[in-house]
């Protein structure tokens, strides 16, 4: 690949972009369109009954981690192991499986197979990986269901570290395998990948202060950063140590961490560029047909393998013994000085200057001969940068601090999607709590009659409907999908950093909450929240709402304050709240993500809003969208009046946020609204759910479904019933 070229700038202007950016069908016009067929079902064969954690218990678990030992060191002539042993490969492949994870919205990561999709099965970065996948095909074939290629990616890791006498911490099942590409996720905008030329996305020269939204690599089609430099300069030292801090904290990992994973995953294994780049065919998603799915196919005769592999275009492993665990990688890295020297792919890399002869590595096709050992660029900034300097000695010196630090770090980016410890399944999973895993105490489920007895004490407290409902919103909707974090349960809503965010109104929500905690008895707080949002749609004539009591309280020592930071909405649609940061994206995709996030189809989101609405449950009590007469009552008055042609609707602001309507006759003010009230009567598929509500008949089936959606969502986060 050699240096890559700065291209033209990325659009980082400040201005709006689309939701989901630049999609598969944009990178790939000519894949197969196979989503003509998702209105007949969704594309699992396994269908809506499966119950993974069911078939994974049936699983022989020891039995699965000899075959996948065994496997290791089977070497395939159509892939062959470099140093007869598969270990450094299965750890890559398991890496850029969870690598893909971003805080920001939990999305990525290992928790769905998604390395067996476009685009990420085609990612630069994932060069030949799909030799890694198809080498396990035949493990996934004998036990079938009873393992998800998602949970054998990670075990195959595991086991991969273990048979190279490396240190693990643990393994959680349940990562159960979708079977088609997450089509809701924003992975870029870039029109092209990152050896074409694309534009890196942290570049304080061209004004970009740092990588957009949610991203967390650093150039389109990477895991994190670019190994040769920034923008493929190795001279950039200040750089490429910032692009592996962000990169890294965005994935939620420390200095400490980040050193502890990188140094310990290149003791292992090498990189691949023994060879002309420029001989590669196609990724996976654009190759021909006859390929079978493999991407990166070599035209030179002798195939483009073993020896001759090209995968980064950089070549060589970091330490003398690439296949076992050892303390090598610290000592090559700090005991000898380095220049910068190309492979053979033209890759800029660093090698030990005088290397000693018994400290170079075997050639992985040939351990008679000694090649020298290399690092990347962004190795060498683990000796370069002053602070992960301190740690690289600190470890060098402590062995053993250096082998826990790595076994957790791995356990943590394995499993940090996963959600609750209550999801993990096996016999492996460890005893101990990680803060990571925001534990929540077991709670009790409270009997029936402390039920009812809070239950009153709640509607005799002088709570409002608004109020009640409205924490009740804010302690719940926080749940995501994406990493199952977040939600009711621990009621985290009365800790640091959750009742001091704007969009929970502190104030206001303090008093909820001592009024609630005061009348709870043996009740837990969660419960209570709950509790008294049932009681507020109850007062508001929604019906008999459900109520699932037996959520415990955290603590504010359980509670990681920075990793729950990024929970924290920048909008909130469903109480009309637009934060004072300006929006990558529009406000009414940011309620689609929210949406996304919290699993609801668009006729759930849709109840949900206009009966948020009537009900009061507006962020600061604004009148956005408050099309009621009868406040606090659940009526379809929403979408009655937005669907109304009598009114005139104009903006009022020339961000166009802000919306008055008009009567058409008189000119008279009637309604206030936001972009995420106007778009269920702009939007012709919104539209067609707001008329179902807004018709004959409507309210009593949006009292309905709304009690249904919202009890989704107050249960979101229950793991702990089965
Ligand atoms: Fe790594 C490999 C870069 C981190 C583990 N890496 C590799 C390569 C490169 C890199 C370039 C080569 C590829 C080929 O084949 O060619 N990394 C990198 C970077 C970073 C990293 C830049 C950030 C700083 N790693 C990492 C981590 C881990 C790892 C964290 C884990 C833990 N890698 C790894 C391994 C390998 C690699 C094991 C080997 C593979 C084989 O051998 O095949």
């Amino acid at each position: 690949t050699g240096s890559i070229e700065g291209g033209c700038p990325v659009p980082h202007d400040g201005g709006v972009r689309s939701l989901l950016g630049r999609t598969n069908k944009d990178w790939w016009p000519d894949m197969l369109a196979t989503e003509i067929l998702t209105p007949n079902g969704p594309s699992n064969p396994l269908g809506a009954d499966f119950d993974y954690a069911e078939a994974f218990n049936t699983i022989d678990y020891k039995a699965l981690k000899a075959d996948l030992t065994a496997l290791m060191t089977d070497s395939q002539p159509w892939w062959p192991a470099d140093y007869g042993h598969y270990g450094p490969f299965f750890i890559r492949m398991a890496w850029h499986a969870a690598g893909t994870y971003r805080t920001a919205d939990g999305r990525g990561g290992a928790n769905s197979g998604q390395q067996r999709f476009a685009p990420l099965d085609s990612w630069p970065d994932n060069g030949n990986l799909d030799k890694a996948r198809r080498l396990l095909w035949p493990i996934k074939q004998k036990y079938g269901t009873a393992i998800s290629w998602a949970d054998l990616f990670i075990l195959a890791g595991n086991v991969a570290i273990e048979s190279m006498g490396g240190p693990t911490f643990g393994f959680g099942g349940g990562r159960a395998d979708v079977f088609e590409p997450e089509r809701d996720i924003y992975w870029g905008s870039e029109d092209k990948w990152v050896n074409e030329g694309v534009q890196t996305r942290i570049d304080p020269e061209h004004g970009f202060e740092q990588i957009e939204g949610p991203l967390a690599a650093i150039q389109m089609g990477l895991i994190y950063v670019n190994p040769e430099g920034p923008q493929g300069n190795p001279h950039n030292d200040e750089g490429m140590a910032r692009d592996m801090k962000e990169t890294f904290r965005r994935m939620a990992m420390n200095d400490e961490e980040t050193v502890a994973l990188t140094a310990g995953g290149h003791t292992f294994g090498k990189a691949h560029g023994n060879g002309d780049a420029s001989t590669l065919g196609a990724a996976p998603s654009g190759g021909d047909i006859t390929a079978m799915g493999f991407g990166w196919v070599s035209n030179q005769d002798h195939g483009g393998i073993g020896e001759h592999t090209i995968t980064s275009g950089i070549e060589g492993a970091w330490t003398n013994t690439p296949f076992e665990w050892s303390e090598n990688y610290f000592r090559l890295l700090l005991d000898y000085d380095y220049e910068l020297v190309q492979s053979p792919a033209g890759a800029n890399q660093w090698q030990p200057i005088d290397q000693k002869e018994e400290d170079m590595a075997p050639a992985a096709w040939d351990p008679s001969i000694k090649v020298p050992t290399m690092m990347t660029t962004a190795d060498m900034q683990l000796k370069r940068d002053p602070e992960y300097r301190r740690i690289s000695e600190k470890f060098r010196n402590d062995p053993k601090a250096f082998a826990d630090a790595f076994a957790r770090a791995w356990f943590k980016l394995t499993h940090r999607d996963m959600g609750p410890k209550t999801r993990y399944l096996g016999p492996e999973v460890p005893a101990e709590d990680l803060i990571w895993q925001d534990p929540v105490p077991a709670g009790t489920m409270p009997s029936d009659a402390l039920v009812s007895e809070v239950k009153q004490k709640i509607a005799d407290s002088g709570l409002t409907v608004a109020q009640l409902v409205k924490t009740a919103w804010a302690s719940a909707s926080t749940y995501r999908k994406t990493d199952y974090r977040g939600g009711a349960n621990g009621a985290r809503i009365a800790l640091a950093p959750q009742k001091d965010w704007e969009v929970n109104e502190p104030a206001e929500l303090k008093k909820v909450l001592d009024t609630l905690d005061g009348l709870r008895g043996d009740m837990s707080l969660a419960d209570a929240i709950v509790l008294g949002g049932v009681v507020g749609l109850e007062q508001a004539g929604a019906g008999k709402v459900p109520f699932t009591g037996g959520r415990g309280d955290a603590t504010q020592d359980q509670t990681d304050v920075e990793s729950f930071d990024w929970l924290e909405p920048e909008a909130d649609a469903f109480r009309n709240y637009l934060g004072k940061k300006k929006l990558a994206v529009k406000t009414e995709e940011m309620m689609l993500d929210r949406a996304s996030l919290l699993g609801l189809s668009v006729p759930e989101m849709t109840a949900l809003i206009g009966g948020l609405r009537v009900l009061g449950a507006n962020h600061g009590d604004s009148g956005h969208g408050h099309f009621t007469e009868q406040s606090g009552k659940l009526t379809n008055d929403y979408f009655v009046n937005l669907l109304d042609m009598t009114n005139v609707w104009k903006a009022t602001d020339d961000s166009q946020q802000d919306f008055v309507a008009t009567d058409r006759k008189d000119g008279g003010e009637k309604w206030k609204a936001t972009r995420a009230d106007l778009i269920f009567g702009s939007n012709s598929e919104l539209r067609a759910v707001a008329e179902v509500y807004a018709q004959k008949g409507g309210e009593e089936k949006l009292k309905a479904d709304f009690v249904k959606a919202w009890t989704k969502v107050m249960d979101a986060d229950r793991f702990d019933l089965t």
